[in-house]
């Protein structure tokens, strides 16, 4: 048989459609493709959630392929251990309560469990903006990241969600879009951003853990950007607090999502 070039075009065009068509609906949407996203969307959807997370970049993963300074290893504290395991990774212990893992094999590990578990992701896509309705975020505006790149002046699309995600690590990018749309309703001290903190590892963990929370009504924030919105420090290649937090996140919004 001779493979037809147009019939592989429309595979494509016609799967991809179809996904895209799925998402626009959906209980929840994940801005980020990090650490903190991807955990956060796997616990989602291994609990049946419709949940979809869009990345900027070709590559989801974020910040964790890299280890520290491009060493490419992450340690994650006893708390965390539990979550890799169930993942499959493998960790050993370096000295007690210090965790290693690979980070190939953990960011790897991490993006193929939460696909198979029904997450469904969308790379090269940016959240450019929300929607809000009655003092409630209720969704996302995206663009291909090709378009911001090329500086085109492309009108976006949007999609409606029950709960959306700021997991875009440092820059908390959609709760800046918030608070510059919409002014100080944050749920933070001051009702806007408090910034994030110089290097603390152990409290930075802490504060990420407690952080990861609704930070205006519809939107949760988890990973750094708990940190930079709550103004926590930050705490560098350890990664338990990332994972944790996308735990946290997840099991949360399951029980929300449960009672309505
Ligand atoms: O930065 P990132 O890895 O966030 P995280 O999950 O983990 C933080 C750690 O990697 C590290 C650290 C640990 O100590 O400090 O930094 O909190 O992943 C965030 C992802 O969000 C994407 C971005 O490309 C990255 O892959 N992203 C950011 N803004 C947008 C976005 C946006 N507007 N739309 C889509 N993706």
């Amino acid at each position: 048989m001779e493979l037809d070039d147009i019939k592989i075009s429309r595979a494509i065009i016609d799967s991809y459609t179809k996904k895209l068509l799925q998402a626009l609906e959906i209980d929840v949407a994940i801005v980020g493709g990090g650490p903190a996203g991807i955990t956060c969307g796997y616990y989602l959807a291994k609990n049946k959630i419709k949940v979809a997370l869009f990345e900027r970049k070709l590559s989801i993963g974020g910040g964790m392929w890299g280890g520290g300074m491009m060493f490419n290893e992450i340690v994650v504290q006893t708390q965390a251990r539990e979550i890799l395991d169930e993942f499959g990774v493998r960790t050993k212990e370096y000295e007690k309560g210090y965790f290693l893992s690979d980070s190939i094999e953990t960011v790897s590990t991490l993006i193929s469990r939460a696909v198979k578990a029904g997450l469904q992701v969308f790379n090269c896509i940016s959240a450019e903006d929300v929607m809000i309705r009655s003092k409630c975020i209720t969704g996302l505006v995206l663009n291909w990241s090709a378009v911001d790149i090329a500086k085109l002046h492309v009108d976006p699309l949007t999609m409606r969600a029950k709960f959306c995600i700021d997991a875009t690590g440092h820059a908390a990018e959609i709760c800046h879009i918030v608070e510059r749309k919409i002014g100080a309703v944050l749920k933070t001290k001051t009702g806007k951003i408090l910034g994030e903190k110089p290097m603390w590892a152990a409290r930075g963990e802490e504060c990420i853990i407690k952080n990861s929370k609704e930070v205006y009504p519809g939107l949760y924030v988890c990973g750094m950007a708990a940190a930079a919105v709550f103004g926590g420090p930050r705490m560098g290649p350890i990664f338990g607090g990332m994972l944790l937090s996308g735990r946290n996140v997840a099991r949360e919004l399951s029980k929300r999502l449960e009672a309505k």
